[in-house]
């Protein structure tokens, strides 16, 4: 019964990664240090694992940038726009990752895109109609014998060749990305066999797109292409991850694999499709330790559920994490200030290793002293979660009723009384709601943190940050202003840090993207407000001026997917006790007389089950959470709310039912796109497409400007538009932001002049 570990993260549990990442980019070490630097945090990560009894340790699981971009150029897949003759280096990835060409100048960087389901963002390669593919990056063989000459065996870890395939996006003019499948065999044939030669025994070949729904012509060629792969090929685990694989059931018991993962934690269900249908001699590894969580697992129960399956498969049965430890933090050790009652629920990357090991144990010698001891710690977790529970909470929510969802009016009669209370011009301008986040602030944050700073004179300094971002917003003629959010971290982890039955680490860090992590709340019991959150800033703001400052929250949905949520409940649940904190908080703002709330929602579309036949039921539990968090205000309250992407056709509908009075979105780098959704579907409330792209620092111009809310203002009724940037500012500077904001006032100006609202 092997441990199988599908990847573990390469961040390190102090971040080594990123700094060194980061130091390099700046200049300040060299690229050999950087190499050295990857070199430790792969062989601690590799000891980690044996001590847990891996006994197969994973290569192409660290990567420098991202692992689709490590294997894109171990197939030589890289733009020509950031080629520098037909070497690739480390500063090749770097360039297509960060959008430099070679003589140093910008060339647009490879699109990032969310990887699956989850919150890590992976570079989507680029091919071309005759797109040639060769092994031109060492990497993975290089690392191959590192494992070797540490005393271990190596089991490459790769996307299979119709996931990066599917995953790639095509350039150029249009062509169907399966006919560059023979090519891509061909090499994916030399990289396996170049793994034979170097000794390895099994490969892990992850084809995760078998948890989609596939159109016919990507399910029949696999077949064909696994009988191509398995020739000359180690033996291969064909590795699926982050849900069920049972719709093609059929199509993966005929593959010649030698061995098959399931993530038997989102889809344990199809366990009971696969054993009937797996082949002599196969290998099943069951990937039942959840490597996207943080949450300690219950193995008694597990082991339970397991000892059938052990009794049947013997040796072939492998017990593994649920997908790669990569969407989990590092190492618990290092938490040295969590409360007991948390810790003691939690295992992160390094813990989890360790869990197999014990289920092990669980399967192998039930009646030993260690196992009893693991099955006793199991039942106490158990007992202690139930003790924890806040009953009030799910009191609040047995109680609520249809009427608790929704607004008292319609938004038609909604919008006069806004209308007639605030007093807004025809197309007002706005901002999304964060301000640069200067270093000098950073650094106000971090003292006050360690204790350097006086709670007094930390608010001070924040009042006056507030202060300066007011006298800029009516400087430049804003209609409706922000504070700017000084006092906030990151959106998520500014109001976990505040919520009741919400825990929150200091090196709990997961990648996102390059060297960039998150810090995730964790959501370990029922959740509550027990005080304001954002009143005295946003009350503060208001002080200062006339105009009508925003209270800015963030929604239910995004908190839940931007969290580690507890797993004994439902996702729905959770959701709802988020929005009813929520709720608390704006029913708190509004008394305070704020008349403006965004609720913002980026997270929204993020939380789309893989498959199609369940989008429905999560869009009717996220809309009606952002509706419970929003409707307790009067008819004379503007909700607003932001998301942070443009593919708004195939949810429309449900964002409409959100019923937000205001919705600002992202749109500057596909304008076109946004409104094709306008084109079949009339929008009912006020919308605000971003006008400028904040991710560049380019000032944007007047006459452009102008021109996207014309063509906006041809589908949409003038007197539902607004004017902002597509996105928070903190990332940019006050250099950047103000000419720019200068420039979008203006266009408003402009545009009034030029379409003065018809009586
Ligand atoms: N907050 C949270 N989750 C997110 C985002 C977010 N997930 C999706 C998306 N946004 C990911 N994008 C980013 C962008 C920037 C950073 C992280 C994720 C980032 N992180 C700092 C870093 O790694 O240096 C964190 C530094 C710090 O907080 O001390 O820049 O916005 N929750
Ligand atoms: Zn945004």
């Amino acid at each position: 019964m092997q441990l199988n570990s599908l990847g573990f993260p390469r961040i390190g549990r102090r971040r080594e990664l990123k700094f060194a990442l980061e130091q390099y980019w700046r200049g300040e070490i060299s690229q050999q240090a950087l190499l050295e630097q990857g070199q430790r945090l792969r062989r601690q990560h590799w000891l980690w694992q044996a001590e847990a009894g891996v006994e197969q340790l994973p290569v192409g699981d660290f990567a420098f940038y991202d692992q689709v971009l490590t294997l894109a150029a171990t197939l030589n897949v890289i733009p020509e726009r950031h080629r520098d003759g037909d070497a690739i280096d480390l500063d090749t990835l770097f360039r297509v990752a960060r959008g430099r060409a070679p003589t140093g100048k910008s060339a647009a960087a490879a699109e990032m895109t969310k990887y699956f389901n989850t919150n890590y963002h992976y570079l989507v390669p680029e091919l071309h109609r005759d797109q040639q593919f060769a092994i031109a990056w060492q990497q993975l063989f290089d690392e191959v014998e590192e494992v070797k000459a540490l005393g271990y065996d190596p089991k490459p870890c790769l996307l299979g060749p119709l996931s990066f395939l599917y995953l790639s996006k095509t350039q150029g003019e249009p062509f169907d990305k399966l006919s560059l499948l023979p090519a891509l065999l061909h090499s994916y044939g030399e990289l396996l066999a170049r793994f034979k030669a170097q000794g390895v025994a099994w490969v892990q070949i992850e084809e995760p797109i078998l948890a989609l729904d596939l159109d016919k012509d990507w399910q029949q060629a696999f077949a064909p292409a696994y009988e191509a792969l398995s020739q000359a090929a180690p033996k291969l685990l064909l590795t699926s991850y982050y849900g069920s694989i049972a719709h093609h059931s059929a199509l993966v018991a005929a593959l010649p694999v030698a061995g098959l993962h399931l993530d038997l934690v989102s889809a344990p269900e199809q366990l009971d499709d696969f054993l009937p249908l797996l082949q002599s001699g196969q290998v099943l590894s069951a990937g039942v330790i959840n490597g996207r969580n943080v949450w300690a697992a219950d193995l008694d129960l597990l082991a339970k559920r397991l000892v059938p399956v052990a009794d049947a498969l013997g040796e072939r049965l492998w017990l593994g994490s649920s997908c790669s430890l990569l969407h989990s933090p590092v190492d618990l050790d290092v938490e040295t200030a969590l409360a007991p009652e948390l810790r003691q629920q939690l295992a992160f990357a390094k813990q989890k290793l360790h869990e197999l090991n014990e289920l092990q144990q669980l399967l192998q010698t039930p009646a030993s002293e260690p196992a009893r001891a693991i099955i006793e710690r199991c039942k106490a977790r158990r007992e202690a979660k139930r003790l924890a529970a806040d009953t009030a909470v799910a009191r609040r929510i047995a109680a609520l009723s249809q009427a608790d969802f929704e607004r008292d009016s319609e938004f038609v009669l909604r919008q006069q009384q806004q209308q007639a209370k605030l007093r807004l011009p025809l197309l007002p301008t706005t901002t999304i709601g964060s301000f640069p986040q200067t270093a000098a602030i950073r650094s106000l944050r971090n003292r006050w943190r360690k204790g350097e700073l006086a709670e007094a004179e930390y608010r001070h300094q924040l009042q006056q940050v507030t202060r300066d971002s007011i006298s800029r917003q009516l400087k430049l003629g804003l209609d409706v202003l922000v504070h700017g959010e000084a006092e906030r971290n990151d959106m998520v982890e500014y109001f976990g840090e505040q919520l009741a039955g919400v825990g929150f680490t200091k090196n709990g860090w997961v990648q996102s993207y390059g060297s960039r992590c998150v810090k995730p709340p964790l959501i370990y019991g029922d959740v509550s407000r027990p005080r304001p959150m954002t009143v005295e800033w946003a009350e503060f703001a208001q002080s200062l001026t006339d105009k009508p400052v925003k209270g800015m929250l963030t929604g239910p949905v995004t908190l839940l997917h931007w969290s580690f949520a507890r797993e004994d409940i439902s996702r729905e649940t959770i959701c709802t006790q988020l929005a009813l904190a929520i709720r608390d908080e704006v029913a708190d703002l509004e008394a305070a007389g704020i008349g403006i709330i965004q609720i913002d929602e980026p997270a929204f579309r993020e939380g789309l089950p893989l498959r199609r036949d369940q989008w429905q039921h999560y869009l009717d539990w996220a809309v009606a959470s952002f509706k419970l968090s929003a409707a307790c205000v009067r008819d004379e309250t503007q909700i607003h709310t932001h998301m942070c992407y443009s593919e708004f056709n195939d949810t429309i509908a449900a964002i409409a039912a959100m019923d937000a009075d205001v919705i600002t979105i992202e749109t500057s780098r596909s304008a076109m796109e946004l409104l094709g959704a306008f084109e079949a579907f009339d929008y009912p409330n006020e919308i605000g497409p971003g006008v400028y792209d904040i991710h560049s620092p380019n000032i944007p111009d007047v006459a452009a400007m102008v021109a996207l809310m014309e063509r906006a203002a041809q589908r949409i009724p003038l007197r539902q538009l607004w004017i902002n940037p597509d996105c928070g500012l903190k990332t940019r500077s006050w250099d950047e932001v103000e000419p720019a904001l200068r420039n979008m006032v203006a266009a408003g100006r402009e545009l009034r002049r030029r379409c003065p609202l018809p009586a």
